[in-house]
């Protein structure tokens, strides 16, 4: 009560700015078990992170950030549209002219397409236009003391936050992110850019926030180490030949069946292509301008979840990078494309101007 009866009273100093308040967790149990544990550790010396924790402050920004994600509740029909943009392709494409021998280069040593790595940078950042506002150990204290349901994962996170930035010389009081936490080009959280990041320019730094080329590869080595399978099928679109189907609709992020499993419930690919009738496979249902559209996901969809759990996430990186790879070999073929208007891309998944929408390198005989 005295505290709103002053904030009423002197409102501009009450303004809720993170950098500004600090302290907010200083009688925390949990935190008083992080900081003895970095300790012990010996990664910080004693009475460093008691310091460093009297700047942080609750963000309550994060907490309605992250009881809203658009990912949560968005139909497909209304989350497509924030990522297929022409001036989202458009400025992928002048993304990957500028990095075009780094990504071949990621390609070529983790098996990634280029048009994946650059589309997850798309979706993630505009290609590093907005890495995010949030100061990251505000934002991950938050959640890890502050918000229940996921609390143990965003306290390992901020752990790994303070380790990181011992390792690479961050300041933890001047590194933003996501209100999650995530970081740099890539939105890496703190365990994975500990775990999976590369030097890929080899300067000796694991660099994600100011360097692309560290963004290429260690998105190119997380899709790698997560699974990704270079040249098999990641998503077809699917037509319904009788009605069982209903039955085999998963909404789990992982494959459930094969596609001769599902075929015999009314759904196959609608387009021509090589399929492997044993290929694991789940059939899912998106809600699109159209009503429901049936897609049949592989394992590689599901490669791309593991970047961000959400089908949602993993079809509009999809096809934003089926886009990238349409308007970048249009770009190579004739450069010096006059700018468009920005316009949010035709619904269709794949329009004949595109390429088969899944094209299976040299699928192995059954
Ligand atoms: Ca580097």
């Amino acid at each position: 009560m005295l505290k709103s009866l002053l904030c009423f009273f002197i409102s501009s100093l009450c303004v809720p700015t993170p950098a500004q308040a600090g302290g907010d967790f200083m009688a925390y149990e949990e935190l008083r078990g992080v900081i003895e544990q970095l300790e012990r550790d010996k990664v910080y010396a004693p009475g460093e992170l008691d310091t460093l924790f009297a700047e942080v402050a609750r963000d309550e920004g994060v907490l309605k950030a992250i009881a809203r994600p658009a990912e949560g509740t968005k139909e497909w029909r209304d989350y497509r549209p924030i990522f297929m943009t022409q001036e989202r392709v458009q400025k992928g494409v002048a993304f990957w002219q500028q990095h075009a021998a780094v990504i071949a280069r990621a390609e070529q040593t983790y098996g990634v397409p280029g048009e994946m790595i650059v589309a997850i940078l798309g979706v993630e950042t505009r290609y590093g236009a907005n890495k995010g506002r949030n100061r990251v150990v505000d934002a991950l204290a938050t959640l890890g003391f502050d918000y229940p349901p996921r609390a143990p994962f965003f306290r390992k996170e901020l752990r790994e936050f303070l380790v990181l930035a011992k390792e690479n010389k961050l300041d933890p009081l001047s590194t933003y992110g996501s209100y999650a936490g995530a970081m740099g080009y890539p939105q890496f959280m703190p365990s994975s850019w500990r775990n999976l990041a590369v030097d890929f320019d080899g300067d000796g730094r694991r660099d994600l926030i100011d360097n692309p080329v560290d963004a290429i590869g260690s998105i190119a080595n997380y899709f790698k180490a997560n699974g990704w399978k270079t040249g098999e099928p990641v998503v077809a679109r699917a037509q319904i030949i009788n009605q069982d189907y209903d039955s085999i609709l998963h909404k789990d992020l992982g494959t459930n069946s094969t596609l001769e499993q599902i075929a015999r419930k009314g759904l196959v690919p609608r387009e021509p292509g090589t399929y492997l009738a044993s290929a694991p496979a789940s059939a899912i249902r998106l809600q699109g301008d159209n009503g429901g559209e049936f897609w049949l996901a592989f394992t590689n969809f599901y490669v791309i979840t593991k970047y961000n759990r959400s089908l949602l996430y993993a079809m509009a990186a999809w096809q934003l990078s089926e886009e990238l790879k349409v308007a970048y070999a249009q770009a190579l073929a004739q450069p010096a494309q006059p700018a468009l208007p920005d316009a949010t891309l035709p619904a269709a998944p794949a329009t004949p101007a595109l390429p088969p929408a899944v094209t299976p390198a040299a699928a192995p005989a059954a």
